[in-house]
């Protein structure tokens, strides 16, 4: 059953092996690419043969190293190239398959502005707002007050929410709308945007779909990726805890009547929020496989990659709507190497020992051995960890005992935050935990949980236990010993807040010091020496990593030694100016 005799993955990490299990069942050749850094990389060691390529960007070092290898097509993965039309198009243009949907269905679905004004002509609901570009704060100010406030200011070619800017009133109009252009030039090199009202406390609720070239369009159910972290998603499940079988099916056909307005085909995403009252409206469609297609393979038992396949070689999908079943529950953490209590900064290293959980209704995707290197320059995933139980409580006590076999050292990894996460009262609830994901508890709790943290081995801060003074008799002979443990490393970070704090109050009584959260420049001011400022007022934009990063005054009072100016960089905790006052 080959359909193709090789194929190329354009891609690395977990998902490039991922994609070629799926091809060495279907009998197909597998052909890697790799850069300098992915030399000795599990995925180029996975495949049949390799090709050095100098980035998983060149598009014309993947068609050259595919047609050295004779292979028949091409899959992207996610990331890089994946969402590339041109690509799609070239890749078509040399006589490849293309292992995903067709180019138009990306362009059309890349710029969120047309691909909203597509689904409000489809009938899909849309969260209410424009479907053009907003050029003036005046038609922000004005759609505020059609739409209620907060209305959301996002970019066109943006996604996942980067250049999302949330405006309260009217008076923010100006500066959110300007940020959200600045960003949007600055990421994208396209500066339109568009407005939509702001839903508070919404659920991220996506629909996996998969569609073929003989008009079949399916869909395999929903995903809930509330947990995220500045639109990184950490946790995804199925089914959603907040969606019914009536849900379902109406979700389940917004997703499909999407799907057929682009004429889409291969596996896609519908993304959509759903609100407080149950009301669920499209965001945007990822026309690629994602990171999480794994929850909804663990539920109905198919392979979403072989369906990519099997659609690119011209065949029916394997199944029909009514064939599908779902079973069970599947929750995915994702596994990076991230610092939580350092704002989840990526933490790359080399890994020194490695262990992977197994055992009934795990499953673990990852592109890593002891030994592997997580290098700075690409996406600081270590490992999918995925399992299915019976329902969601099963599930969750599944994760919590596959995260305890799991073992990574070397490197700081969200595997301390997922146990915290997963044993807190808001997840075990099945609530949105919006706030929950960035607080200071969860990464005194993750501290405390992170593996490696066996005692004897934690550097710095140790503490008499109580009772201290125990007797033991070594060889006969009888000590008094005084014990001592390693102290939680949650205390270690309440004393680096209590230093932070302290380094804050910038001298004297009435007097505290404004500091920059992190390392960037200073875009704007918006205060002079001398103002009065009120608590919470913007002080400066600070950019960091082509985001923008407001600085507030935490209390009201004048404005004394302003020390910065636009274009000027900042370092972490560099003193912006002293807010004086009673
Ligand atoms: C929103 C929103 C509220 N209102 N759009 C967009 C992409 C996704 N990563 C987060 N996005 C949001 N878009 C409107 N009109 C709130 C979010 C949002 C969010 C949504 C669901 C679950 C968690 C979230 C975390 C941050 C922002």
């Amino acid at each position: 059953m080959a359909f193709f005799s090789k194929a190329l993955v354009a891609n690395r990490g977990e998902i490039a092996i991922r994609v070629f299990r799926t091809l060495r069942e279907l009998g197909i050749g597998t052909v890697a690419v790799y850069s300098d850094a992915d030399r000795s990389a599990a995925h180029v060691a996975y495949a049949d043969e390799a090709y050095l390529v100098d980035s998983y960007l060149n598009q014309q070092a993947i068609l050259d190293a595919a047609r050295r290898a004779g292979a028949e097509a091409i899959h992207p993965g996610y990331g890089f190239l994946a969402e590339n039309a041109s690509f799609a198009k070239a890749c078509v243009g040399a006589g490849i398959v293309w292992i995903g949907p067709p180019p138009e269905a990306i362009e059309a679905m890349g710029s969120k502005i047309e691909a909203r004004e597509r689904m409000r002509a489809a009938g899909v609901p849309i969260v209410p707002g424009v479907t053009e570009p907003v050029e003036s704060a005046e038609e922000v100010r004005r759609l505020g007050d059609e739409l209620g406030w907060p209305v959301a200011i996002k970019a066109s070619a943006g996604g996942g929410g980067k250049g999302l800017k949330v405006v309260r009133t009217a008076d923010e109009a100006e500066r959110a709308l300007e940020s959200a252009r600045r960003e949007g030039e600055a990421y994208f090199s396209d500066s339109a945007v568009y407005v939509e009202r702001y839903l508070e406390d919404p659920r991220h609720v996506e629909v996996q779909v998969l569609a073929d070239a003989h008009g079949h369009v399916i869909h395999l159910g929903e995903r809930d990726c509330t947990i995220q972290r500045r639109h990184q998603k950490l946790v995804e499940e199925t089914p959603s805890p907040a969606v019914d079988d009536a849900l379902r099916e109406r979700i389940g056909g917004i997703a499909v009547d999407a799907a057929r307005a682009v004429g889409y085909q291969s596996a896609g995403t519908i993304e959509g929020l759903l609100s407080r009252d149950g009301e669920y409206f499209f965001l945007e469609m990822n026309t690629r496989i994602q990171v999480e297609h794994t929850v909804t393979e663990m539920v109905t038992g198919l392979d979403l990659i072989r369906e990519q396949v099997l659609v690119a070689a011209g065949e029916p999908l394997s199944l029909r709507q009514e064939d599908v079943r779902l079973v069970g529950h599947a929750i995915e953490c994702r596994i990076n190497a991230e610092d939580v209590s350092n704002g989840f900064l990526p933490a790359p290293g080399t890994i020194t020992a490695y262990h992977e959980p197994s055992g009934p209704g795990v499953r673990i995707d990852s592109g890593v051995v002891a030994g592997s290197e997580i290098s700075p320059l690409y996406d600081p995933m270590i490992a999918k960890l995925i399992v299915h139980g019976v329902d969601r409580e099963h599930a969750r006590r599944r994760m919590l005992r596959a995260l305890d076999e799991l073992v990574v050292d070397g490197v700081k990894s969200l595997i301390g935050f997922h146990k915290a996460l997963l044993t807190h009262p808001c997840f075990i609830e099945g609530g949105t935990c919006h706030g929950l994901v960035e607080s200071e508890l969860m990464a005194a709790r993750a501290a405390e949980l992170e593996n490696g943290t066996c005692p004897g081995t934690v550097p710095g801060h140790v503490r008499e236990q109580i009772p201290s003074v125990r007797s033991v008799e070594v060889n006969g002979k009888r000590f008094e010993v005084r014990l001592l443990k390693p102290e939680p490393p949650f205390a270690e970070l309440a004393r680096r807040r209590r230093e932070r704090e302290r380094a804050r109050a910038g001298g004297g009584a009435g007097k505290d010091a404004v500091v920059s959260p992190m390392q960037g420049t200073v875009l704007a001011v918006e205060v002079s020496e001398g103002d009065e400022v009120e608590a919470g007022q913007v002080i400066c934009i600070v950019e960091a990593m082509k985001m923008e990063n407001e600085v507030h005054a935490h209390r009201a009072g004048r404005v004394t030694e302003l020390s910065v100016a636009p274009g000027e960089p900042v370092k972490t905790s560099q003193v912006i100016c002293v807010i004086s006052g009673d």
